[in-house]
């Protein structure tokens, strides 16, 4: 099977997470500037989203800036928030052309008070687009979602309104963020490293993990393509002994 033959349904992935990890490398390989290296990998996310949509994916989360992100050096941090905020801007006009739905998670309360604003108002006006979901993870550690989520479980139970005894993942599960979303299916990492860097934790429990040496603003379409074929292979050879992926 070639890269681009259709697949399946049932073996396409309905949730793709990225680390997108690597521009600072790519921006020193290329002469680039300080922080030019980001501004690189902002252009690389469109082909991205494209085929994604194009292979009727329903939800494509990247991890824009971490919890961890907010100890790099104060210069990259602000040029971060600038790029994340234009980059939003610049977006609309394919979240329309497009129909995809814009959301973002992480700990909001640490961000600058005009990118809250855009960040609701981005939310609100796609809110009805339906042909795919792209999600932003912003100040987002997956220790942090999973505290989170805890803790308006023990809020509840200091109301009276829920029992310790009627605790357990299921209920945990309906409070960390993209609790309306389907699981994660494929985990992606470019850039070289081996880790999950707090990411989606809860929501990766059974992702598929794939690493590449690829530095994120080299990441191509034919690269995830490649990715997706390996997935469904790994899925269909998990298949033989499950009557719901046998075809
Ligand atoms: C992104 C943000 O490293 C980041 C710089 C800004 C762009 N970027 C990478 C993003 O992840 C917002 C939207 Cl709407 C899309 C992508």
């Amino acid at each position: 099977m070639s890269n681009s033959d259709p697949l399946p349904l049932v073996l396409i992935p309905r949730h793709i997470a990225i680390i997108m990890d690597g521009n600072n490398r790519y921006g020193k390989a290329n002469d680039l500037g300080k922080g030019e290296g980001h501004v690189a990998g902002k252009e690389a996310l469109d082909p991205i989203v494209e085929y994604c949509l194009d292979r009727g994916v329903e939800v494509l989360t990247v991890f824009a800036f971490s919890s961890e992100n907010w100890q790099r050096p104060p210069n990259e941090v602000s040029l971060l928030m600038r790029l994340l905020t234009a980059t939003i801007h610049e977006q609309m006009p394919r979240m329309y052309k497009y129909r995809i739905r814009l959301r973002f998670i992480g700990d909001r309360s640490q961000l600058a008070d005009d990118l809250q604003a855009l960040m609701i108002d981005a939310e609100a006006k796609t809110a009805h687009f339906e042909a795919m979901t792209l999600v932003i993870a912003i100040s987002y550690g997956g220790q942090w979602d999973i505290a989170h989520a805890a803790r308006q479980l023990a809020v509840q139970v200091q109301a009276g309104e829920l029992r310790v005894e009627d605790i357990d993942k299921e209920r945990l599960a309906k409070y960390v963020q993209l609790a309306d979303a389907p699981a994660v299916d494929m985990l992606i990492r470019t850039g070289g490293e081996y880790r999950i860097s707090n990411f989606l934790l809860w929501q990766s429990a059974y992702a598929e993990l794939f690493f590449t040496q690829t530095l994120w603003p080299n990441f191509e379409a034919k690269e995830l393509a490649a990715m997706v074929l390996e997935f469904a292979q790994r899925q269909r050879r998990f298949g033989k002994t499950s009557e719901q992926i046998e075809i």
